[in-house]
């Protein structure tokens, strides 16, 4: 064997748990030759019984080990000279011995001339970049990061790709080991400079990678915890049961704005009495949620106690951990990853008794007052761009036309032929489309998903996309509707609060 032979190869470490079904010669031997067959540049085996039964088998690569429990000493692989000569006598072509610098029956120094003499090379298995120094000085041929993770303290979940690449600064000969069990993991070492990945449980410990599958079933099949989710908006207050995207016990109720959000919260609770059917609320609300605290900010669209301590209500009311966020916010959420959205960089657009919008760029949503596109111009030119585009504006429309009707029935006028009805349609249909240009070329998202009751509203979109479509290609918004309607901001929350 020569040292190139390892050059960017898999190395497999065959090492059947102790004491289980598979730690027998002929298993370990059927594992070497299986992976030897499937590309395997070498193989690590433990034991002078092993070592010898895989030589007679094959002549691929062995690095050789020995593990002893002792009593004057924590290290484990390879610890006398003894152990090491007999290793090279048994075939091992390669003999790794744990370097960590902890109490020892046999230096390093010693070990590597025992197996130098014996005319075989050297792996010194280390814990950290020191190890790996006092072991190149001492003449070994290759460093590995066995070690690494096992020398003390709380053994990490991850390998340690830092010290593959802090090794590769001493020597090209780093061999890669401990914890690369999967063969993204083995890339990143080779990517970080190892000469060659050793790869042990994933492959040949058949009782982890079960118990690895094991739980990822289990967890997958584990009830999800039930949320109660609350949308309160300027017209309605829904809530339901929600779990992903499933969403059951729906109830809407009018929002009463002449009462108060602890009063709203209440009135919910006395719909979802039964003990143990949710085990956190999460609450969508008209109006900025910052530190657990709910203020309006069109106070025209939905009034509220300025800094009213929504969180801690809710957690009087329910007696469970409670999440809180804007309506549009959480409708852009529940958008962006159950519905419209697709998960690609997305702004929702929610014209409803407001305008509201949330933004979601490379899966992130944004927080704050990022999306408040309804409350557009108040501060430059005093008027919202919400209160001549919204459902209110379309109700004040009505009322210009001599008629007392909700936006809902303004949208009936307009079906059943009313021009005032349809103009004031087409109005506000115009002022959407001006905002969707703007947000395009405020954030290019893939797709601006619109919804709340009048986005949704018979023909609205079609007279948007309409209004747009003299734009040049690359200008041009893709639009889309809000899939799960009017309960993506109970889905969104709800998905918000799980995380
Ligand atoms: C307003 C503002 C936003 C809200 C949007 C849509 C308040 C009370 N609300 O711009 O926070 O997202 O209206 O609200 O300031 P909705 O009630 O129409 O859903």
């Amino acid at each position: 064997m020569r040292i190139d032979d390892l050059h960017n190869g898999l190395v497999v470490s065959c090492q059947p748990v102790p004491g289980g079904p598979m730690d027998t010669a002929d298993s370990v031997v059927a594992f070497a030759l299986a992976a030897i067959a499937a590309g395997a540049r070498a193989l690590r085996i433990e034991s002078l019984d092993y070592v010898r039964a895989v030589r007679a088998a094959t002549s691929a690569p062995i690095i050789g080990i020995v593990k002893q429990d002792r009593d004057d000493s924590p290290v484990r692989i390879t610890p006398t000279t003894a152990l090491a000569a007999a290793l090279c006598d048994a075939g091992a072509d390669i003999v790794a011995f744990d370097a960590t610098r902890r109490p020892r029956p046999a230096t390093v120094t010693d070990l590597i001339a025992t197996i130098r003499a014996k005319g075989k090379f050297t792996m010194a298995d280390c814990s950290d970049i020191e190890d790996a120094r006092e072991a190149l000085a001492a003449g070994a041929d290759f460093v590995g990061t066995t070690m690494s993770g096992y020398a003390g303290g709380p053994v990490p979940q991850e390998p340690d790709l830092a010290l593959i690449a802090a090794m590769r600064q001493l020597t090209p000969n780093v061999i890669a080991e401990g914890r690369l069990n999967s063969p993204q993991l083995a890339a990143e070492a080779v990517r970080r400079g190892a000469m060659c990945v050793v790869v042990g449980s994933a492959i040949t410990r058949t009782e982890h990678v079960t118990a690895w599958f094991k739980s990822a079933v289990d967890a997958a099949a584990a009830p999800v915890p039930t949320t109660l989710a609350i949308d309160i908006g300027g017209t309605k207050i829904a809530a339901a049961l929600v779990e992903g995207a499933a969403v059951r016990s729906a109830v809407t109720l009018e929002t009463d704005r002449g009462e108060n959000p602890d009063i709203w919260l209440r009135q919910i609770a006395m719909h979802f009495r039964e003990p143990g059917s949710y085990s956190r609320v999460a609450i969508a609300v008209s109006g900025l949620v910052e530190d657990g605290r709910w203020s309006s900010l069109n106070p025209a669209t939905l009034s509220v106690p300025d800094g009213f301590p929504l969180i801690d209500a809710a957690v009087t009311i329910f007696g469970v951990p409670t999440a809180a966020l804007n309506d549009a916010q959480a409708a852009a959420w529940g958008e962006y990853y159950w519905g419209a959205g697709e998960r690609e960089d997305m702004v929702f657009l929610t014209i409803s008794t407001g305008v509201g919008g949330g933004v979601v760029l490379n899966g992130r949503l944004l927080r704050g007052l990022a999306g408040h596109f309804g409350l557009w111009r108040s501060r430059s030119q005093g008027q919202p761009l919400e209160d001549d585009v919204s459902g209110r504006w379309l109700a004040s429309q009505a009322k210009a036309a001599g008629l007392e009707l909700t936006a809902r029935g303004v949208f009936a006028a307009a079906a059943s032929g009313e021009q005032w009805a349809r103009d004031a349609i087409r109005t506000s249909a115009d002022k959407v489309a001006a905002l969707c240009t703007d947000v395009q070329l405020a954030f290019d998202p893939r797709r601006i998903v619109i919804g709340g009751g009048i986005g949704l509203g018979s023909g609205f979109l079609d007279l948007v996309e309409e209004r747009l479509s003299h734009l040049p290609a690359r200008l041009l918004p893709t639009l889309a509707q809000a899939r799960l309607g009017s309960q993506a901001g109970l889905v969104g929350i709800a998905d918000i609060a799980a995380r």
